[in-house]
C-alpha cells in the first residue's frame, strides 16, 4: 500500500550542468522545474545549488567542496531532504549520503514519488508500484536502511514496507506479479476499445498543468480534476464529446460518428523510463486514437522545449505518426500578443485557445474536422459472395453505409478513416 499521508519537509535542491559555452542559463529553468515537482510532493523549498563544470564528478555528481557547502548548510538549517535534479547513480548515492546527514533524492525518484502520491485507481497504483520497484532494483545492493530512506520521498513510505526487508528475488517475483496483472488489464482494456470502433477517438496529449483535463472538461461538460500541480492526472478518462456552444457544435454537426475524447497522464522532460513503460496499459489509448490534441502551455517560457519533450515521448510510445494537431492553450495568459502572431505563422496549423476561458473554440472544432474529414474517405469494398467473415471485419472496421447482394459477389459501401480503408482494401 502506498501511503499518501503528506509533510512538509525543508529541502534544497541541487542541479550539475556541463559547461559548453551556450547553456549557461539551463538551470534556471531546470531548477524552476524541480522546484515545481518539490512543491507538489509537498516540500519546502529552502535553497538551491547549481554548478557547472567541464565533467561531472564520478563520486557526487558535483564537486566535494560544492557537497561540503551543502552538507553545512543541512547541518545548520536542520534540512531533512536533498534533491537532485540530475538521475543519481547507486555510487553517487552512497557516497553522498555518506557526505550530507539527510535524505537524498534524484528527480526520477521524486517523479515516482508524485505518481505514487496522485494515484488513485487500482491500475494506476499497480503501475506505480511496478516503476517503483523497478527503479530500486539496481540500487538494491545498499544497506536495507539506506533502500528506507532512498523510498522515503516525501512523506510517503513508497511501495510499502515489506518490500524493503525482502531481497531481490522476492522483488523480482512481485514484478512478474504486477506485470501479470497489468497484462490482464491491457486484454479488459482492448476488449473496451473493440466497443469504441464506432467513435471517432481523440487523445489530449502534451506536457504536464498544461491544461489537458481543463480542455476535456470544457469538451465534454465534464468535472475531472484540475489543479495547477503537475501530474494531477495520472488515470486515463474518457467522455463523449458535449459542446455547449452553438458554433461549435454546428461544426461538428455533420461529423460522421460520435466524438470520444480522453485525457491522460502529462509528460515531462526526463519521464523515468520504467515509468513510461509500465504506464504503457494507461497510454494505450493515446495509441490507439485517429487524432491527437497536443496541448501546448503557450504562457510557459519554456513551452518549445516542452513540445519536443512531447514529441520525443509520443515516439517513445510509438504514437509519433498519429494526425496531431497543435493546440496552444492559455492565450489569456500571454501578454505579449506579438508571440502568438509570430507563432501562428511558423504554425499555421495551429490552434490558439483559452480552455480556461473557453475561448476560440469553434476555430478548434474547424481545425478538427479539417483534419478527420481529411483522413476520413468513402470507399466501396467488393467480396466474394459467400465471405461473411469478410463483411464481418468490414463492420468492425468501418462504418458501413449500404451493402448491395449481386449474384457473384456483395459491394458494400463503407465511410473509414485512410488506415482501415488501406487495410480492408488489402485484405479483400
Ligand atoms: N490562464 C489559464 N490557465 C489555464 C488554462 N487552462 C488551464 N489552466 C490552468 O492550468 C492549470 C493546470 O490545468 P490542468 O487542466 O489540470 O492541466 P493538465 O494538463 O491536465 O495537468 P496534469 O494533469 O497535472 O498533467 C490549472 O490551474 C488550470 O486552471 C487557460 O486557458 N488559461
Ligand atoms: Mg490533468
Amino acid at each position: 500500500m502506498i501511503d499518501t499521508k503528506t509533510t512538509t519537509e525543508k529541502t534544497v535542491l541541487v542541479y550539475f550542468g556541463v559547461k559548453d559555452g551556450k547553456n549557461s542559463y539551463s538551470h534556471v529553468l531546470a531548477l524552476e522545474e524541480l522546484r515545481s515537482l518539490a512543491e507538489t510532493a509537498g516540500a519546502e523549498v529552502v535553497k538551491e545549488y547549481y554548478q557547472f563544470n567541464d565533467n561531472y564528478d564520478s563520486r557526487f555528481m558535483i564537486g566535494k567542496g560544492k557537497v561540503e557547502e551543502i552538507a553545512e548548510y543541512v547541518n545548520e538549517y536542520k534540512v531533512s531532504l536533498v534533491i537532485y535534479e540530475n538521475e543519481l547513480t547507486y555510487t553517487h548515492l552512497r557516497n553522498l549520503e555518506k557526505e550530507i546527514k539527510c535524505k537524498i533524492l534524484d528527480k526520477s525518484s521524486l517523479i515516482l514519488d508524485i505518481f505514487a502520491k496522485n494515484a488513485k485507481t487500482a491500475q494506476a497504483k499497480l503501475q506505480v508500484e511496478l516503476a517503483q520497484l523497478e527503479y530500486s532494483l539496481p540500487r538494491l545492493t545498499r544497506q536495507w536502511t539506506h533502500l528506507s530512506k532512498q523510498y522515503g520521498g516525501i512523506g510517503t513510505k513508497g511501495p510499502g514496507e515489506t518490500q524493503i526487508e525482502t531481497d531481490r528475488r522476492l522483488i523480482k517475483k512481485r514484478i512478474s506479479v504486477l506485470k501479470e496483472k497489468l497484462d490482464k488489464i491491457i486484454i479488459q482494456r482492448q476488449t473496451q476499445s473493440f466497443e469504441r470502433r464506432n467513435f471517432i477517438r481523440l487523445s489530449l496529449v502534451g506536457y504536464t498543468n498544461v491544461g489537458k483535463s481543463t480542455l476535456l472538461n470544457l469538451l465534454t461538460d465534464s468535472d475531472v480534476y484540475v489543479e495547477n500541480k503537475l501530474f494531477a492526472t495520472l488515470d486515463t478518462s474518457t467522455r463523449v464529446m458535449k459542446l455547449k456552444t452553438k458554433e461549435a457544435v454546428d461544426v461538428i454537426s455533420k461529423f460522421p460518428k460520435k466524438v470520444l475524447i480522453s485525457d491522460t497522464v502529462g509528460f515531462i522532460k526526463n519521464l523515468p523510463h520504467n515509468l513510461i513503460e509500465s504506464f504503457k496499459s494507461t497510454l494505450s489509448e493515446v495509441i490507439e486514437s485517429d487524432v491527437l490534441l497536443h496541448v501546448i502551455d503557450v504562457s510557459n517560457p519554456n513551452f518549445e522545449e516542452q513540445i519536443e519533450v512531447v514529441k520525443k515521448t509520443l515516439d517513445e510510445i510509438g504514437a509519433k505518426k498519429k494526425l496531431i494537431l497543435e493546440v496552444f492553450n492559455k492565450v489569456d495568459a500571454v501578454e505579449n500578443k506579438e508571440i502568438l502572431i509570430g507563432l501562428s505563422k511558423n504554425h499555421s496549423n495551429a490552434v490558439f485557445i483559452s480552455a480556461r476561458k473557453g475561448l476560440n473554440l469553434q476555430s478548434l472544432m474547424l481545425n478538427l474536422r479539417n483534419l478527420i474529414t481529411k483522413d476520413v474517405q468513402e470507399t466501396v469494398i467488393k467480396l466474394k459472395h459467400d465471405d461473411y467473415k469478410g463483411l464481418n471485419d468490414i463492420y468492425k472496421k468501418a462504418e458501413v453505409k449500404e451493402v448491395k447482394y449481386l449474384k457473384n459477389s456483395i459491394k458494400v459501401k463503407i465511410v473509414t478513416n485512410k488506415k482501415n480503408k488501406e487495410f480492408l482494401e488489402k485484405k479483400n
